[in-house]
């Protein structure tokens, strides 16, 4: 009986946020913005790799940031040092951001610059390798890290963050030589639960792979700017 109530009510609160979520993609569709969901277990690499990227694209693309932490604005002070809007979101006890707290965001946001002008909007979740990819903020494709020091079977054990996923990123590739770990397997247990993901292994410290990765991104961002053009 209990079970039965708790699917029911889990159910409805996917669905409230699932049309939040709709929500926020129109406004980013009506901005053209494009807004990629950063997700990974705490420590992979998140907030490092927005570092890099904000250093090699704010110039190119007006960029923002909306920083998911369940307490403290830590990542949130090491973004800002780019010189780009960094929102910072506190969630509490929640695992997660979900739509509403990420539109919350977007208020702050508006109230501040003008959103039709900027191009990316990279949201940094908090670190859960489980909830975060139950609950959609609205985003037009999710990113998630997995680090080598992680382990290979976690695509096979948290298979929902991997399904989801559009763009896997294994992370800290620096560090597999010192680690008994097989890249070839992490990549096989990816495929397997999701076949077509895109698969960058990357090192923010000696730099390797981040030229795909922000290939990636400015692939995602003109894709939506000639999708706005067109209409
Ligand atoms: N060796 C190595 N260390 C890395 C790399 N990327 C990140 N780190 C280190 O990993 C630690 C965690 O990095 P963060 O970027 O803070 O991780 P995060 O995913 O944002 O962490 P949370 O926001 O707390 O979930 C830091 O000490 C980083 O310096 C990498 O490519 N190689
Ligand atoms: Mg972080």
């Amino acid at each position: 009986m209990h079970q039965t109530f708790d699917a029911a009510l889990e159910i409805n609160l996917l669905h409230a946020n699932q049309e939040g979520a709709d929500h926020n993609r129109e406004h980013f569709d009506r901005w053209g913005i494009t807004c990629l969901n950063v997700m990974s277990s705490p420590g992979a690499g998140k907030t490092v790799l927005l570092e890099r990227t904000l250093a090699a694209l704010s110039k190119e693309f007006k960029i923002a940031v909306i920083e998911g932490d369940m307490t403290t604005e830590l990542d949130a002070e090491r973004l800002r040092k780019y010189d780009v809007p960094v929102i910072a979101i506190n969630t509490g006890r929640s695992c997660h951001l979900d739509s509403k707290m990420v539109a919350g965001g977007i208020h702050q946001l508006a109230h501040q610059y003008n959103p039709s002008q900027l191009d990316l909007i990279l949201v940094e979740n908090v670190g859960n390798l489980v909830c975060p990819a139950e609950f959609e903020v609205g985003e037009h494709a999710k990113v998630a890290l997995l680090s080598v020091t992680e382990g290979e079977d976690k695509p096979l054990k948290y298979p929902v963050m991997f399904q989801e996923a559009d763009c896997l990123l294994i992370a800290k590739v620096d560090l597999a030589p010192y680690l008994e770990i097989d890249l070839e397997r992490i990549e096989a247990n990816v495929r397997q639960i999701n076949p077509h993901v895109t698969i960058i292994p990357i090192s923010a410290k000696t730099g390797e792979g981040l030229e795909a990765w922000l290939a990636w991104v400015q692939s995602q961002v003109r894709a939506k700017r000639s999708l706005a053009l067109n209409h």
